[in-house]
């Protein structure tokens, strides 16, 4: 038996082929503060609605992977102030435990998979940490990418981690990183990061070619569409990379590194740029729900491969 369950509604969408996004829930647990973390999870669920699709919302609860959650379980979500942040090497020992726990773009990939839907939309996802050649702090959420097939939306890799490792470590494993409309590679609040995009393509139906003719060349694994931050929310490198410089700094201060390390420095930025960034987050989740619900749509259309 899959020790996963579906949502009446999930379920009901994928048996009839309709389109399904998955969402993590990480974000909620640790990106975000109380109470825009519930309000960001309602909208963007409301938007990939709106766009056509039916959201999945991944997350363990009482032991039990879940995809697709009530109101309720997205509010305990939301609410809850130390819960555990699942990643691959994390998920099935915190279900063997009867635990909760929101799941990372890693394992909200497997259970994505596992759970039968390919396409998955995110704000931004882990990759390899500034000083990464000292602390060895590479994301698991990379070596997803490599295995698992799912297509993950993100507004580009954040600025708080070294972009240029994190573009060759994709490219060591084989991860397609696609610029929707863009040549640049986007990151995260910022439209342009002054890298390239490895891979352009402006139509999601291209997007859902690739994804189903890399499972017929036999590829595994997923791909990263990278889609730039809407201009209007955007707030620019050059504004932001102060922020992030001393985040880096009070975090190497304060000796904090494994899996807080991502949390802390996310808090730290949002603390410093107030509502400014949590504005700019908001609308770049929003915007890659709908844009991961054109790519569903797509794949299903595309459905023989
Ligand atoms: N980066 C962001 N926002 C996020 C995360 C990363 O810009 O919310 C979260 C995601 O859940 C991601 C996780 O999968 O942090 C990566 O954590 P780590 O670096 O510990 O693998
Ligand atoms: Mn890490």
């Amino acid at each position: 038996m899959i020790p996963l369950a579906r949502s009446w509604e999930v379920e009901d969408a994928l048996r009839g082929g309709a389109p399904v996004v998955a969402l993590e829930s990480t974000i909620v647990t640790h990106g975000l503060p109380w109470p825009q973390n519930l309000e960001t999870a309602r909208a963007v669920e409301a938007e990939v609605r709106a766009a056509g699709a039916i959201p999945a919302t991944v997350a363990v609860l009482g032991g039990r992977a879940l995809a697709g959650l009530d109101d309720a379980q997205l509010e305990q979500l939301a609410r809850a102030t130390d819960i555990a942040k699942l990643s691959r090497a994390d998920l099935a020992a915190r279900m063997a435990l009867m635990g909760d726990g929101s799941t990372t773009v890693a394992a909200t990939m497997i259970c994505a998979k596992l759970a039968g839907i390919e396409t998955f939309a995110t704000g931004g996802i882990g990759g390899v940490h500034r000083g990464a050649e000292t602390s060895f702090d590479v994301s698991a959420d990379l070596d997803e990418l490599a295995k698992t097939a799912v297509t993950v939306v993100c507004a580009g890799p954040k600025a708080i981690l070294d972009l240029p490792k994190t573009l060759e470590a994709l490219e060591t494993r084989g991860v397609p990183v696609i610029g929707f409309g863009t040549d640049a590679l986007p990151a995260f609040w910022s439209r342009e990061s002054g890298l390239t995009a490895p891979i352009r393509m402006d139509d999601p139906v291209r997007i859902a070619r690739a994804h189903r003719l890399r499972a017929a060349m036999g590829i595994e694994g997923g791909q990263l569409v990278c889609n730039p931050i809407p201009a209007e929310a955007e707030i620019p490198a050059d504004e932001i990379a102060p922020v992030i410089d001393a985040a880096i700094a009070e975090a190497a201060a304060q000796g904090v590194g494994g899996k807080g390390l991502t949390p802390f420095l996310l808090t730290s930025v949002l603390a410093a740029t107030r509502g400014r960034s949590l504005a700019a987050n908001v609308a770049l989740v929003l915007n890659n729900a709908r844009l991961a619900a054109r790519i569903a749509a797509a794949l299903v259309e595309d459905a023989d491969g």
